[in-house]
């Protein structure tokens, strides 16, 4: 038996509205009270039940047209199961039209262009207008609804997740892929540390506007006279390498530049120079990246640094490090020099506002800039990364020209 869907009396005064969303197709299987229109008029939005089970025939409405009480808008073909189709089929008028899902002025469609095509997408007309106010493309919400449709939860969820994101508190959601299609695979676990540090660095580096600055030192009688202090320190089975040299040049840049020696305080609003020069370096473990803390470090000798680098690399290594040794760093340094590479942008360690990435030493030509000509010299590249918030490129570039001399001046290591 054919039924059709007549626009019944909308109520309030309202005798027509506009059709904002079809919610079927011609060939659907539909059921009693299943909403199968979405109309806004001037006052309300509401939803049209098909009044029996059956299959749609006919749709003899479009999106944006205005109907008016008691016109025909959709044909079914009623099934004979339908326990509530015989008495309908007297009165073939829909009983009710479920209650105006809110009172609110007529909107218009999402425009395409402000959040992408709408047409293909079911949604109240009180989530599009949600949408719409943020600024949220329907498009990529899925819908949790029947038949896909996005439901005030769905909007909700999405927008909850969005503002984790935007916090830092968790990541994005990957989409579950099974890469196992493609080839063999196998599964790894991330340790403890790789996951915490994983959620530090993804915060710091969403949360501060990082610039890395470049540049390089001619350290050709720096190493000189690393070697030789190496070669005299063996016996006593200290190892000297780069990074107490580097440290103690780094500790003379953050007195000469206090900004890089600071901490935005907790309103974001002051910021907290500190006196005291605590040098952070990241350590490769194997279980992750770790970061102890050198105290009061430009109080100590190369000779001191040296033991101490020793360590407590070590100790992070064998995960022996106290959590006390890993806290209060003003500054950080990372260096991959013993591994390789030329210039990397090292990730800024919070609340800390700059860090220097230092890398493999090589030899090359360098422009000297006194005697004007190029000399071929033994060049260590590095990267000062920091938080523009805090930090100008001006400062930046004159804290790496004056770390590149302090570098090349061997005599001032010589002193202590
Ligand atoms: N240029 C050339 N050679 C360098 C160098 C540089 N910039 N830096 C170190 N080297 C040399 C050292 O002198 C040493 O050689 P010698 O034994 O002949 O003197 C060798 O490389 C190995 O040094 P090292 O890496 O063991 O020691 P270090 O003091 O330079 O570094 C430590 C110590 C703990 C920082 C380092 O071992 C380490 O873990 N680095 C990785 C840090 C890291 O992962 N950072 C990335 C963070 S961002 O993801």
């Amino acid at each position: 038996m054919i039924k059709e869907l007549i626009l019944p009396d909308l109520g309030e005064g309202i005798d027509g509205a506009e059709v904002s969303e079809i919610l079927v197709s011609i060939g659907d299987t539909i059921k009693t009270d299943e909403t199968v229109l979405v109309l806004e008029s001037d006052k309300a939005s509401m939803e049209i039940p098909s009044e029996t089970n059956g299959k749609i025939l006919e749709i003899l409405v479009s999106i944006g047209e205005t109907i008016k009480t008691g016109q025909r808008l959709i044909t079914i073909e009623t099934s004979k199961e339908s326990p509530k189709k015989e008495k309908k089929e007297k009165n073939s008028r829909p009983e009710s039209v479920k209650p105006p899902t809110q009172t609110r002025q007529k909107e218009k469609a999402l425009e395409p262009s402000e959040t992408g095509s709408t047409e293909n997408i079911f949604a109240s007309p009180g989530v599009r207008r949600l949408a719409r106010e943020l600024g949220i493309n329907l498009q990529i919400i899925k819908g949790t609804g029947e038949k896909g449709r996005i439901t005030k939860d769905d909007l909700n969820g999405y927008i909850k997740i969005q503002m984790m994101i935007s916090s830092g508190n968790i990541s994005a959601p990957h989409p579950a892929v099974d890469f196992s299609r493609w080839g063999d695979v196998e599964v790894q676990k991330l340790s403890k540390i790789q996951r915490i540090t994983g959620q530090r660095l993804q915060q710091a580096w969403q949360t501060i506007p990082h610039v890395t600055q470049f540049d390089q030192a001619n350290i050709t009688e720096l190493e000189q006279h690393r070697k030789k202090l190496k070669k005299k320190l063996e016996k006593q089975r200290t190892k000297v390498t780069l990074l107490p040299f580097l440290i103690t040049a780094v500790t003379r840049m953050l007195k000469e530049f206090p900004v890089f020696n600071s901490s935005l305080d907790s309103t974001q609003e002051n910021l907290v120079i500190k006196n005291y020069y605590n040098i952070g370096i990241a350590v490769d473990t194997p279980s992750g990246l770790t970061v102890p803390v050198i105290k009061e470090a430009d109080t100590k000798s190369i000779i001191e640094l040296s033991e101490e680098i020793n360590d407590l690399s070590e100790r992070a290594r064998g995960k022996k490090l106290k959590a006390d040794e890993m806290k209060g760093g003003t500054f950080t340094v990372s260096s991959l020099g013993g591994i390789g590479g030329r210039f990397f942008t090292p990730i800024i360690n919070p609340p800390e506002v700059a860090i220097l990435g230092v890398s493999r030493s090589y030899w090359g030509n360098k422009k000297d800039q006194k005697a004007k000509e190029n000399t071929h010299a033994y060049l260590l590249p590095f990267s000062l990364s920091y938080d523009h918030r805090v930090i100008d490129g001006a400062a930046a570039a004159s804290f790496t020209t004056k770390l590149s001399e302090e570098l090349s001046n061997k005599s001032l290591f010589e002193e202590k």
